[in-house]
């Protein structure tokens, strides 16, 4: 019996994509469909709490890039069964009476910070790490809510969807709130597995949130006037997938061992260790670390750690000075050939600090915080390149010992998945840094994630991909990189 294809929506901070996976001969073939920008835009609905700095998604655009994927995707393969969408974490709809209150707000946006101290009033960090185990960012969406208390706009809300949620309800017509990112709400009270009654109340969603869902649950079948649009001819149904991306990602990461640590690198260096429980204790809160729910009944014990939006912020402050000068485009990979060549620097940026959160003259901001730590301004754009690298390579590396110390155990090698795999200087120092051996791949280890939820979900699908990673090395080439340059402890 063939399997039928499906298709995958991953949303990432710089791109969504929307891609075919299916099984052939035991192993996951994935074909790209549709690839397009994303971004945050200015907030151009007014709302009570804007500022000039307000950030938003471009929601609408990115619906109908997914509608125009879907499109493609259906003209390929009529057959696709099934359909899952991830995303980034933490963001969120408002609906009322079936249509959506203004624009869905960037984690990056400025209230957030504002917001801090207000919740702080009625929860300390250490309280909240008690009830949901979150890492403090400033972003989590407990944090967005209290900001939301100044506008109108949530009190006359009657229901909060998360951003893959809400691609669901427009596919569907169907609320649900998926598990995996329910849990980066910091809604959710770790001990009970549900939602915390003291936070949704004086958060005030308490009558606002959908009924939750598991991985591998039907969300419901795709509307009759979209699978018409898109030239469905079978039925097809909307299946929740691990829909936080890193849950996705993570779930498909070909891990060595219960000793292995991981990195998903995209915009976000996610950098942590696989258990069954949460690590609660004031040890892990004071180093920072968070506790995610993945799929079946797995907690990321991790660490979110800026990634490649320090070069992507660069690299776009660069062009738009190249554009200006009339100059060509500056190339990431010419600068990371030219940094590859340089000496390891000796003062490096924390890019963990929340300097780094908001969007903009990056280059800038990172040599005043290299003048900052007594070292000297970077002169070449390779040069500034190359701190980035052993800044994040450092930060990861310490990170991927610290997770595994909470999780009991010495690291005994790191899985680097997300497009930061493919950075043969990054993967290099992460390894002599940490000391252990790194495995890089696969790059589309959220999409391969989210279709491999769908394919275990389908009837006959069960009993092919019972497990995910076995599936996964099987189906991908993977590159291996032995600790050798100049050590320093991590
Ligand atoms: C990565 C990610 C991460 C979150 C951040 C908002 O894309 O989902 O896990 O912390 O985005």
């Amino acid at each position: 019996q063939t399997q039928r294809p499906v298709a995958a929506i991953d949303l990432g901070a710089t791109s969504g994509r929307v891609m075919i996976g299916e099984l052939v001969d035991g192993q996951i073939q994935l074909t790209l469909v549709h690839r397009f920008a994303n971004g945050p835009v200015a907030l151009t609905e007014f709302e009570t709490d804007a500022s000039s700095q307000s950030l938003a998604w471009d929601i609408d655009g990115l619906w109908s890039q997914i509608k125009l994927g879907l499109k493609k995707a259906f003209e390929l393969r009529a057959d696709i069964a099934s359909i899952g969408v991830d995303s980034w974490a933490v963001d969120y709809a408002l609906l009322k009476d079936g249509r959506r209150l203004g624009q869905v707000r960037h984690y990056r946006d400025p209230r957030n910070e504002l917001a801090v101290p207000e919740l702080e009033k009625k929860f300390s960090r250490a309280e909240l790490f008690e009830l949901n185990g979150l890492q403090f960012l400033p972003f989590n969406t407990v944090y967005q809510l209290e900001a939301e208390q100044q506008a109108q706009r949530l009190a006359s809300a009657d229901q909060l969807l998360l951003v893959p949620d809400y691609i669901n309800w427009l596919l569907t017509g169907q609320a649900r709130c998926e598990w995996t990112n329910a849990s980066t709400t910091g809604l959710l009270n770790q001990r009970s597995g549900t939602w915390d009654q003291e936070l949704v109340r004086v958060l005030g969603v308490a009558d606002k949130l959908a009924q939750i869902v598991h991985p591998g649950e039907t969300v419901g079948s795709l509307v009759p006037e979209l699978a018409q649009e898109f030239g469905a001819t079978n039925a097809v149904q909307v299946v929740a997938v691990a829909s936080h991306d890193t849950a996705s990602a993570v779930a498909a990461t070909p891990l060595t061992s219960k000793k292995s640590a991981y990195i998903s690198c995209g915009t976000w260096g996610l950098v942590g260790v696989e258990l069954t429980e949460p690590v609660l204790t004031s040890q892990a809160q004071r180093a920072g670390f968070t506790n995610e729910l993945g799929l079946d009944g797995t907690v990321r014990v991790l660490k979110n750690v800026t990634g490649t939006f320090l070069l992507s912020e660069s690299l776009s402050y660069w062009n738009q000075e190249a554009k200006q000068a009339g100059d060509a485009e500056v190339q990431l990979n010419d600068l990371l050939a030219e940094a590859q060549k340089l000496p390891v620097p000796q003062v490096l940026i924390d890019p963990q600090a929340e300097q780094f959160l908001a969007p903009g003259r990056m280059p800038v901001r990172i040599s005043e915080a290299i003048i900052d730590a007594g070292g000297i301004a970077p002169e070449s754009k390779a040069e500034l390149i190359r701190i980035i690298i052993e800044s994040l390579a450092s930060s990861f590396a310490s990170q991927a010992h610290e997770a595994a110390r909470l999780g009991g155990f010495d690291l005994e090698d790191i899985h680097i998945v997300g497009g930061g795999s493919q950075g043969e200087l990054l993967c290099q120092r992460i390894a002599d840094l940490a000391r252990v051996h790194v495995t890089a791949g696969p790059v589309e280890c959220t999409a391969l994630g989210n279709v491999l939820v769908q394919l275990r979900a389908l009837p006959e699908g069960t009993h092919r991909v019972d497990d995910l990673r076995v599936v996964v090395r099987r189906s991908t080439g993977l590159r291996h990189y032995q600790p050798v340059g100049a050590l320093k402890l991590a």
